[in-house]
């Protein structure tokens, strides 16, 4: 079975950076994954690429041939891709019937808010066997003000409501939170999302007319009760690893046992409609709704490793690489596995 992630966000949010840290962290986990660019104005494409969108059409292209801006520009290709999702489905095809698939997207956020192309592209990607989750990155410098939380919450909620599928907002950048200045409230507030009227003030400290629209805007929010956010630090494994149990958790990866593994045991046969007590052979509802358990999984972790005590993280982070990179020098040398380095036969001569 295919899972995916369609990963999408305002520009700069960290979309591609966020899709080469994922590839580099299931490498290292021995887990497939495949990127899929769907950006063809991205020229300079970090990661592995396993299917690109610029060899079908090219941003540059549309605008010389049709005379568009770069962002109508941009929609025509969605459109294109649309109009030939044979291509992307071949290329897809062609992962495998395992692929874990991330769709790079580019950060034009009508897309994902009204234009109907992606929608239906996602639609026949679900059609065609794909479990897909939305993973929503929005810079986490916006909670540092009110009015733009807000902003960030609406564009959260469209998104949600637009692509209809399960669905994780993630504050990215987290690391980088602290160098705005202090937070009116801790992390968690602006995670869960529980009880918005708190913004109340600084709304009307900073946008006084428009108060009144402001705390509309927050009751909209609330009535729905749908927007929450993880947060992301891409250079973290930790901030990394949670994010991927939430979003296998939203796609429904944490269900699907690996393929060389037998039932846990205990399992009953479920083809014996006799039985009457049938223990659940992969935990569903504890896996679904439980708590996560693992480091980062707290939010009140993530608040002190990037704000409250970031220094201290940081240093006590840089003893442990350098230790570690000492542990595996001596090792190296205890085998035999370093050979000295020497210059080139030629520079040694000159
Ligand atoms: N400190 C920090 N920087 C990050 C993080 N994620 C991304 N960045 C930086 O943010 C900048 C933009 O990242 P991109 O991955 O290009 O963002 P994008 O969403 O793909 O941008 P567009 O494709 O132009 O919409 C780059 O300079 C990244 O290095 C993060 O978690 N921490
Ligand atoms: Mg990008």
């Amino acid at each position: 079975m295919a899972f995916g992630e369609i990963v999408c966000g305002s520009p700069g949010s960290g979309k591609s950076t966020y899709c080469f840290g994922k590839h580099q962290l299931f490498t290292a986990l021995n887990r497939p994954i495949s990127v899929v660019n769907l950006d063809p104005a991205n020229d300079s494409i970090t990661y592995p690429c396993a299917v690109d969108i610029s060899s079908l059409i090219t941003l540059q292209d549309v605008m010389d041939e049709h005379g568009l801006g770069p962002n109508g520009g941009l929609l025509y290709c969605m459109e294109y891709l649309e109009a030939n999702f044979d291509w992307l489905e071949e290329r897809l095809q062609a992962l495998g019937k395992d692929a874990y698939v991330l769709f790079d997207l580019p950060g034009q956020v009508e897309l994902s808010t009204n234009h109907e192309s992606l929608k239906r592209i996602i639609e026949r990607l679900t059609k065609s066997g794909f479990r897909l989750a939305v993973v929503h990155l929005c810079d986490a410098h916006y909670v540092t003000d009110a009015a733009k939380y807000i902003s960030v919450l609406l564009l959260s909620l469209r998104t949600m409501l637009h692509l209809e599928l399960p669905h994780i907002n993630v504050l990215s950048k987290v690391d980088l939170i602290a160098q705005y200045g202090d937070l009116d409230f801790n992390l968690d507030f602006y995670t869960e999302v529980q009880d918005l009227s708190y913004l109340e003030n600084a709304l009307s400290t900073s946008t006084p007319r428009f108060a009144a629209l402001n705390m509309a805007m927050i009751s909209l929010i609330e009535d729905y009760s749908l927007v929450g956010f993880e947060t992301l630090a891409v250079e973290d494994k930790n901030s990394m690893l949670h994010l991927t149990r939430a979003i296998d958790r939203a796609t429904g990866y944490v269900f699907v046992p690996p393929p060389d593994s037998n039932a846990p045991p205990g399992t009953v046969d479920s083809t014996d409609a006799s039985t009457a007590a049938r223990p659940n052979s992969y935990a569903l509802f504890s896996s679904a709704i439980g708590q996560m358990r693992g480091p980062a999984d707290d939010i009140r972790d993530v608040q002190e490793r990037w704000i409250d005590a970031k220094d201290e993280w940081d240093a006590f982070e840089k003893k442990e690489w350098r230790r570690e990179g000492e542990l595996v020098r001596d090792e190296a040398a205890r085998t035999g596995n370093i050979r000295e380095r020497r210059p080139p036969e030629d520079v040694e001569m000159a």
